[in-house]
């Protein structure tokens, strides 16, 4: 799909070619990129994205989640957050109601304020009121959770979330972020029970009840693959995490990302999935 002047207003994909298989979301948010994308926070030292060619990268990726059946939801760019396309820090959606965050980065908080109304309509709101937590943080496996304590979600932002989620029946494991910037900028979960994580990750005892397939030191980006329906989208580019992940057996579709990637960016990052 072309992004076109059609995207500054919310949309929405329908893929008119629905089956019954095994579907674990069925919609996504995203925001279009904006013209000031390069003024984001980074630490990649990959040089200035081109917002253009970020516009491209996210056409393919909105394109590919329209395939897998989602409704997709497009939300008009913003460039007063030149980080807003990476929606999946502002909330947490789990099946029965969703979570309005307060990202970690001062620039990123009022970012939350166009998410909120926007999932209103499909989930009971809570929201983090006093720590912060961004949602790139946070990985949901059935009723389990698995949140990063690093330089975005803190102490506060964990035990505020603690406390809602246990209302609802779901388990909190704390993970210590060493290094990138969030939990699944290198821990996801890529289905058949299965987590794709790097081997520091891989010993720590809130994993063990996984099986886990290991990202190589040079391919750690690609530990931000992103599991769909029974599919997984992971970044082009990263041929030994691809072959590690075809031993799954799922259907696995690679994408262009080094546009996101040069803002400390990836696959979740740019959508909120329910
Ligand atoms: C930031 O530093 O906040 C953005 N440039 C990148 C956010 C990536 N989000 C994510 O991994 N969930």
């Amino acid at each position: 799909m072309a992004i076109t002047a059609a995207c500054e207003q919310a949309t929405r994909i329908k893929n008119g070619n629905r089956d019954e298989r095994m579907k674990n979301f069925t919609n996504a948010i995203v925001r279009v990129p904006s013209n000031s994308c390069g003024n984001g926070l980074t630490t990649a030292n990959l040089g200035r994205p081109n917002a253009e060619q970020t516009r491209t990268q996210f056409g393919h990726y909105i394109n590919i989640l329209s395939d897998l059946e989602l409704t997709v939801i497009v939300l008009p760019a913003n460039p007063a957050f030149p980080d807003g396309h990476f929606v999946e820090d502002t909330a947490v959606v789990t099946p029965e109601f969703a979570i309005i965050t307060r990202p970690g980065a001062t620039s990123r908080e009022g970012e939350v304020v166009t998410i909120e109304p926007v999932l209103a309509r499909y989930r009971r709101i809570e929201r983090i009121r006093q720590g912060h937590m961004d949602g790139g943080d946070v990985l949901m496996v059935g009723k389990r959770f698995f949140v990063g304590l690093s330089n975005r979600t803190d102490q506060a932002g964990i035990r505020e979330f603690t406390a809602i989620v246990e209302k609802y029946g779901y388990r909190v494991d704390v993970i210590e972020v060493m290094a990138g910037l969030h939990l699944k900028s290198i821990v996801n979960f890529v289905g058949r029970n299965t987590l794709l994580l790097d081997a520091d990750n891989a010993g720590h005892p809130a994993f063990a009840d996984f099986d886990h397939i290991i990202v190589g030191q040079n391919e750690e980006y690609a530990g931000n693959t992103l599991w769909i329906n029974d599919n997984l989208i992971t970044p082009e580019g990263y041929p030994e995490t691809l072959a590690k992940l075809k031993q799954l057996g799922l259907k696995i579709i690679t994408t262009p990302t080094s546009e996101f990637k040069k803002m400390d960016g990836g696959l979740t990052c740019l959508s909120l999935r329910f």
